[in-house]
């Protein structure tokens, strides 16, 4: 079915030997170095300052792209592109025309598909296998799934009666909020950045785009594919640049910018939700994480075991709905433990490229920075390290890479900093626990909220714990099953607002109620 997509193991195709990308490249230190332009108004172009920064792959320290590098007046010619194609050609078109030029965006990522997974394992170092199977066919889908959802959409009608009897008839209109920003993270670069385009444009709006400094290919790659397919000048535009005090600040504080939908740090959301309050955006969040796994001592114990590796352990920890907290009903608790640290140590860490590379490093050796600090505090917080906890010894190749060991701890108190705060990288933490009230309680007990796993074969207690979890999204023996017109978003510090099916549209439009007195 169309809309659904169920991230599952698939086949997946070769690499390709050679790109048949047509951006440009540069010959640096006698290797082949992308350039990454900034695309306005259908056209690839320079910063307006002429200013770059280098895209350091994760994976060996090497330079992969020189990138333009934004500012306010990059971002400030997007969009004006933008809002010169709102009053013309994407304004002027039908809904049915629109989704149709969506849709064939679909198709041309799926025949792009080998350029898109090198693309993104470059920037990222995520392995093959999940880049095959999550990021590159959601880009994909994300398109697909929005032009379908927008070609079908009711509208509301309300009859109400009227005291001179004659009645009036109330009906809504929905029209696209304008000139949208769209300011990305780089844990699922393409997949993010298109979860919030597609349905944008489906809507009617058009977008600037500001990709990770970490990740700018596939938004570029992006725009090839939207010129070959005729989306029209001024439509989807991609500014690159740094956030703080650059182009991404500069989409915060442009008076011509809507709304803004943002993924990110719950930090940098603050600080975007105080820039946009001057021009009263729209806003949507879909922020940091800092999410439970339950496992019950009625949990099918192999399928809990493979989900959470799974939950912990994926592109490296690096996604926000990863498990880093891991509750163990206490029965069995010492037998989960030595299972999950049985696969920890069975992850295969080393070249995404290779098909049985189950872990990349992670985006930077800044990131990297930060994830080595929180497994040095775990230790002088008292907790066991009963696996990792530092860098792997890959050999040559790697040592210029952000590689960590895939680390689990145990023994810490709910109130240490690692059991609180986001560290999205491969760890987790796994405390016992006695009754259901507990386990619910530990889990809550977060200034985050975004999603749960519980595990158990108990339906009763799997309805009742759902139903407790302070959080926008649980998922009951599995993790990351997405149906793409389910609400996704999350609560306290994890977000504002829900993205999904419906929900997109939601925010992707404005709803005007029309009365009229018969
Ligand atoms: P980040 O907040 O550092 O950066 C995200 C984007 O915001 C980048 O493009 C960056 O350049 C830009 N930015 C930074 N400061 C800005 C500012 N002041 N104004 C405007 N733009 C600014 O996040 P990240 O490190 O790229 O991504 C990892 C974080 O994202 C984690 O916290 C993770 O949990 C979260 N995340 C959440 C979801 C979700 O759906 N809830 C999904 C993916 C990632
Ligand atoms: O699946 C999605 O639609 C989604 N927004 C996933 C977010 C993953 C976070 O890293």
């Amino acid at each position: 079915m169309a809309h659904i997509l169920h991230l599952e193991p698939q086949a997946y195709p070769m690499l390709p030997e050679q790109s048949t990308s047509t951006l440009p490249r540069a010959a640096q230190n006698g290797s082949a170095v992308r350039i990454l332009q900034h695309f306005v108004d259908g056209g690839f172009v320079d910063a307006v300052s002429g200013a770059t920064f280098s895209d350091v792959s994760p994976v060996d320290g090497r330079i992969i792209a020189q990138v333009a590098e934004g500012s306010a007046e990059d971002v400030d010619r997007a969009v004006q592109a933008a809002r010169r194609a709102l009053r013309g050609p994407w304004g002027a078109m039908g809904t049915n025309a629109r989704c149709d030029l969506l849709a064939k965006v679909a198709d041309r990522i799926m025949e792009r598909f080998d350029e898109f997974l090198d693309a993104e394992i470059a920037d990222t170092g995520k392995p093959v296998g999940w880049a095959c199977n999550v990021d590159i066919p959601r880009g994909a889908a994300n398109f697909r799934i929005f032009a379908n959802l927008v070609r079908n959409l009711p509208t509301e009608c309300f009859p109400m009666d009227t005291a001179d009897g004659t009645g009036a008839l109330n009906y809504a209109l929905r029209s696209p909020v304008g000139v949208v920003g769209v300011i990305c993270p780089w844990n699922l670069p393409l997949l993010l950045m298109t979860w919030k385009v597609a349905p944008a444009l489906a809507c009617g709006n058009t977008v600037v785009v500001k990709p990770s400094e970490e990740t700018p290919a596939t938004a570029t790659l992006l725009a090839e594919v939207m010129n070959e397919v005729g989306v029209p000048a001024g439509v989807y535009n991609v500014v690159h640049g740094f956030g703080p005090r650059a182009a991404g600040e500069a989409i915060t504080t442009h008076p011509d910018i809507n709304a803004i939908t943002f993924t990110g740090e719950s930090r940098t959301g603050q600080a975007i939700m105080r820039a946009a309050a001057d021009n009263v955006k729209h806003l949507s969040f879909e922020l940091g994480g800092k999410n439970p796994a339950i496992v019950f001592a009625d949990a099918d114990f192999d399928a809990a075991v493979a989900g959470t590796v799974r939950s912990v352990f994926s592109n490296c920890g690096q996604v926000c709905l990863c498990s880093e907290r891991v509750y163990v009903e206490r029965p069995i608790f010492d037998r989960f433990v030595a299972a999950l640290k049985a696969e920890a140590e069975r992850q295969v860490l080393g070249d995404p490229r290779q098909e049985g590379t189950t872990m990349g490093p992670l985006i930077s050796r800044g990131h990297r920075d930060k994830v080595l600090s929180y497994y040095n505090l775990a230790r002088q917080e008292g907790a066991t390290v009963v696996t990792g906890g530092g860098v792997p010894d890959l050999g040559p190749d790697f040592e210029r890479g952000a590689f960590v060991e895939p680390t689990i701890w145990t023994g810490l108190p709910e109130s240490a900093r690692c059991v609180r705060e986001e560290i999205f990288g491969p760890v987790c933490h796994i405390q016992p626990f006695d009754t259901e009230e507990e386990a619910i309680a530990m889990a809550n007990n977060s200034v985050y909220g975004l999603c749960a796993a519980i595990w158990t074969t108990n339906l009763t207690r799997a309805h009742r714990v759902a139903a407790h979890m302070e959080c926008g999204i649980v998922w009951v023996n599995t993790w990351f099953l997405r149906d793409l017109r389910t609400s996704f978003g999350g609560v306290k510090l994890s977000g504002v607002g829900r993205e999904g099916g419906a929900h997109s549209v939601e925010f992707y439009t404005e709803l005007k109620n029309i009365c009229i007195k018969l």
